[in-house]
């Protein structure tokens, strides 16, 4: 029998050591992704790789020196009498009434005291805590110190208590020996629901066929073959697989050397860990896929947006005011004196969009970077066009991206579009749109219109002095002559003529200029409103696809094994 029953299948695959460094930094990867992702992606998405930080956490800080292995199976299959008999007592009760165990039972080879935090953490109560070290037998079980054997509960329970607390200690344990039996060994729960989800933990993984003494020496052979094909299948090819014999010391053996190899190499936990880290690299390797992090939003989908916004914010309708407040001022600056003043008396068109008036008045440019302009809200058609824009933007920029990433650039470029219209007020208020300073040439003109008006006044003032003369009957003026034009009559007409001459060639000049401070208007609120949009919508976005590329960056460390 015990040839048979002490047989190993397989050699243990697992001989590659864990280094607990790296595993550290693995960890530390997966704690980095967490970070880049939080508040980006899903909660429910990232549970257990918060579940393996906090739990890889402790298990490290825990005993490092113990190896904490569970017998896992369905009931009956004789997980209570293989713990009894590796213990070589009669810990754990066995039974004929199914299920037996309901709670954990434990058994320390070795000190309590240094097992005790990781059992408290594991949560086996005190009273099921045994400790396997006697005087009489101190040596044969020495090889064993520092294991901490689990016998659990049945894992196909009619007591759904008894498959929570399997389920949730199969998530801590270092090691799992998997207890199968002849009749029960095909079962399907045991494969689809548990050992198949074990397939990333080949090298903490053992099965064992047990009461392999209710089947004859010429069947067990057959049975391990079609249990081996099975767990080929499960994702568990290579794992060891030892014939047992609970009732019979030598059908023991196998299992106790594997045991004893395990706790020797103390790379069980470690081994666990890492399994972990595979298992939940993989579950997030489709949140980040192998897409390569964008740059940022592209120049179609950026100027797009530069054009929503500045329709938003009323650009046209500004710069359309520039040039009519150009034409205005310079018409008051440099047209016909006498008309003058009924030009200042129409309102300046920027001032009527409450910002910055002509220079020197007083009542508005103090309060332009506080007070809402006037310029007309957007409407309807602004406003969606804004929004499509916004979204082109957030579309552009996560095109490549995995499913669970669009939304989040979505919602970051669309994050502040509440503050947008304040924001895009301000920097229209706050714009110089050019027309502080009067031109030079405005001045020239002006001075030029005056003196023809005045040689016009004097000419004026002349006629009317030699008609007074005349009328009082005193010596008339001896006016000199331009040509066959009496020198006043010369002065007034001139004057007249030349100012509306200089009014009339003044005209065009004005019209290209006012042109001219449009467009330097229009580049000036452009340039301005495309610095809104950047910090308003293009940082969050660029700052959601620096967090991708931090989080793939993470993963791709914790991958690294
Ligand atoms: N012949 C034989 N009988 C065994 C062997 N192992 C266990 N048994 C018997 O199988 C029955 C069930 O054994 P348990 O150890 O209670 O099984 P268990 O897996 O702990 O069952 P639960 O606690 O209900 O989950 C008992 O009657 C044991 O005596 C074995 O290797 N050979
Ligand atoms: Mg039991």
């Amino acid at each position: 029998m015990s040839n048979i029953a002490g047989r190993v299948r397989e050699v243990f695959r697992g001989d590659q050591r864990v280094d607990a460094d790296a595993l550290i930094a693995r960890l530390d990867a997966v704690r980095r992704f967490l970070t880049a992702v939080d508040g980006l992606l899903p909660d429910g998405d990232l549970v257990p790789a918060h579940t393996l930080v906090e739990r890889a956490g402790t298990r490290l800080a825990l005993s490092r020196d113990h190896t904490v292995v569970a017998l896992a199976g369905a009931t009956g299959s004789g997980k209570s009498s293989l713990f009894n008999a590796l213990a070589r007592l009669e810990l754990s009760p066995v039974g004929v009434r199914r299920p037996t165990t309901g709670v954990t039972h434990a058994c320390v080879w070795g000190p309590l005291e240094g097992a005790n935090h990781l059992l408290d953490w594991i949560g086996v109560l005190p009273r099921h805590r045994f400790v396997r070290e006697s005087a009489l037998d101190a040596d044969d079980e020495t090889a064993l110190h520092g294991l901490i054997l689990l016998d659990l509960p049945d894992f196909d329970s009619v007591q759904r208590s008894h498959r929570l607390e399997v389920d949730r200690l199969l998530g801590l344990v270092d090691q799992v020996v998997w207890v199968v039996d002849p009749q029960k060994y095909a079962d399907r729960v045991i494969h689809d629901s548990y050992l198949r989800e074990f397939h990333r933990h080949r090298d903490v993984t053992v099965v064992v066929l047990n009461q392999a003494d209710r089947l004859s020496p010429a069947e067990v052979p057959r049975v391990l073959d079609d249990l081996r094909r099975l767990l080929d299948t499960d994702g568990l090819t290579g794992v060891p697989l030892l014939a047992t014999t609970a009732v019979d010391p030598a059908g023991m053996v196998g299992l106790r050397d594997t045991m004893e190899r395990t706790v020797a190499e103390r790379q069980a936990a470690l081994r666990r860990l890492a399994g972990d880290v595979d298992t939940v690299v993989a579950g997030l390797d489709q949140l980040v896929g192998s897409a390569r992090p964008a740059g940022g939003p592209d120049d179609t989908a950026v100027n797009g947006l530069n054009r929503a916004l500045a329709g938003a914010a009323g650009v046209p309708a500004v710069t359309e005011a520039v040039e009519r407040a150009y034409r205005h001022r310079a018409g008051a600056a440099t047209g016909w004196p006498v008309v003058r003043g009924w030009r200042r008396l129409r309102p300046d068109p920027l001032r009527r969009l409450h910002l910055p008036g002509p220079p020197g008045d007083q009542s508005d440019p103090a309060e332009s970077l506080v007070a809402a302009t006037s310029v007309p809200d957007p409407t309807a058609a602004q406003r969606s066009a804004l929004g499509l824009a916004i979204r082109a933007v957030a579309d552009r920029a996560a095109a490549d991206l995995p499913a669970a990433w669009p939304g989040a650039v979505t919602s970051a470029a669309r994050s502040r579009l509440g503050d947008l219209p304040d924001a895009l007020d301000r920097t229209i208020a706050g714009t110089d749109l050019g027309l502080d300073r009067r031109p030079v040439w405005w001045r020239a003109v002006g001075g030029v219109q005056w003196l023809v008006t005045l040689a016009a006044v004097v000419g004026l003032g002349w006629l009317v002095l030699g008609y007074a003369l005349r009328v009082l009957g005193l010596p008339a003026l001896d006016n000199p002559v331009v040509g066959a034009v009496p020198l006043p009559t010369a002065l007034l007409l001139g004057g007249l003529l030349a100012g509306l001459l200089v009014a009339a060639l003044t005209r065009p000049v004005v019209r290209w200029a006012a042109r001219r401070a449009r467009a330097r208007a229009e580049q000036r609120l452009t340039a301005r409103v495309a610095q809104v949009g950047d910090e308003y919508v293009l940082t969050p976005v660029r700052i959601v696809l620096g967090s991708y590329a931090q989080a793939r960056d993470a993963l791709r460390d914790a991958a690294r094994g």
